[in-house]
């Protein structure tokens, strides 16, 4: 009988048909598993990041006014952990051992989600960073200062990126902000934006955000953000070889050249009382206060001569939590000239804070990069502004010991 010579053959290949699809079955199920699981330690790192905003808002709760709590506090926002099943705070070995090196070196560190709070130090050494956050108050607001406020910050900080038409796009910025449909010269009013495809009309009013600055004529990334394209206040080693990788426009002169970004804010506000004694008068929003602990040289600048500013910038240092509090410190540290000129002008309080968070674990690579702009209202934190810079790249050289953890102004 043919047939029954046939079976063995048939059978053999169903089996073999069989684990075939078997094993495809297999590898789908475990590209699958992988998948989830990336997704995971995604959300996990995404909660460790808002577990370090939420440490901070507590943090805040207590010392809003305090910089010495918030500026620079590795002890406190440098690998700061959230979570491990296999040991707590107290027996976190990279707090013993100061970085995560020697934990990274093993080939199965054990679990352990962490965040760290980052910030540029932009009046430090060149190759230095802060473990803290930023007041919006330290920075120029848009939407507050002055043409010529504007002019003696911006002027400067475009001629450094060699920018020759700096006098056309500080223009063309003031008149986008400037209520009238009169170009000055070298700006641009809506008959320029509505004639682009596709058209739109100048804001005539105040920003509502900082990118806003892109739809401006002229205005471009390199132009917020100047070299420093992954937004770390640090020089990249692509950010210093010219036209050899993004960003193509660096001039290798070894130097940042800022955009003008880290400069300028559209938040800050703080309520204050006017007219009438005390417990009388209104409260009011006043918008644009510079804060005076910790606003970066260049801010300064603008509204005090050079002497001045930098007068500040060093005697803030050298003061406590306490002093700081209170405005009346830069009265034994400038002439009461200048002091008169600007006490109007600047402030001791910081409601609106840039926070950039990373949320990562020690026993996979992954790291998410956040930043907020939160408000505190009270004791209760508004986000005003949020967005995630993971596609930047992580930027921040947190596991490398040598970048000195240096103190831009204040050190507790
Ligand atoms: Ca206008
Ligand atoms: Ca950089
Ligand atoms: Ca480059
Ligand atoms: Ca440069």
């Amino acid at each position: 009988m043919r047939w029954r010579a046939m079976i063995l053959p048939v059978v053999l290949v169903v089996i073999g048909l069989l684990a075939m699809v078997m094993a495809g079955f297999l590898f789908f199920v475990r590209a699958e598993v992988a998948g989830a699981r990336v997704q995971q330690d995604v959300a996990q790192a995404r909660l460790a990041a808002e577990s370090g905003l939420q440490e901070l808002i507590t943090i805040l709760r207590e010392h809003p006014d305090d910089p010495t709590a918030w500026w620079n506090v590795p002890d406190r926002f440098r690998n700061a952990l959230v979570w491990s099943p296999a040991f707590d705070r107290e027996n976190d070995p990279v707090r013993k051992l100061g970085s995560r090196k020697e934990i990274l070196q093993q080939s199965n560190p054990p679990a352990a989600w962490r965040y760290s709070i980052v910030a540029p130090n932009l009046d430090g050494p060149a190759d230095s960073f802060r473990y803290g956050i930023t007041p919006e108050a330290g920075k120029l607001n848009l939407n507050a200062a002055s043409d010529e406020e504007i002019e003696a910050l911006l002027l400067p900080l475009l001629g450094d990126l060699g920018l020759e038409n700096a006098a056309e796009l500080v223009a063309c910025l003031l008149d986008w902000r400037d209520e009238d449909d009169d170009v000055r010269p070298g700006g641009a009013e809506s008959e320029y934006y509505t004639r682009l495809e596709p058209g739109y009309y100048p804001k005539n009013g105040k920003l509502n955000t900082l990118e806003e600055l892109l739809l401006v004529k002229g205005w471009t990334a390199a132009v917020l953000y100047g070299e420093d394209t992954n937004r770390n206040g640090l020089l990249d080693q692509n950010e210093n070889d010219g036209d050899a990788s993004f960003p193509y426009y660096d001039n290798r002169d070894n130097k940042l050249d800022l955009g003008v970004a880290p400069f300028l804010t559209v938040w800050s506000r703080e309520p204050r009382r006017s007219g009438g004694g005390q417990g009388q008068g209104q409260t009011q929003v006043k918008e644009g206060l510079i804060n005076i602990n910790t606003a970066p040289l260049r801010v300064l600048q603008v509204i005090m001569p050079a002497e001045a500013a930098a007068a500040i910038v060093t005697a803030r240092a050298e003061l406590s939590g306490e002093q700081l509090k209170d405005v009346q410190w830069v009265r034994g540290v400038i002439d009461p000239g200048t002091y008169d000129q600007i006490k109007d002008k600047i402030t001791t309080r910081a409601l609106q804070f840039h926070v950039e968070i990373l949320g990562y674990g020690d026993h996979t690579r992954l790291v998410r990069r956040y930043e907020w702009i939160i408000e505190m209202r009270g004791s209760l934190a508004q986000v005003l502004y949020h967005r995630d810079l993971t596609a930047l790249g992580l930027a921040w050289p947190i596991d490398d010991d040598t970048f000195v953890v240096s103190t831009g102004t204040v050190e507790r």
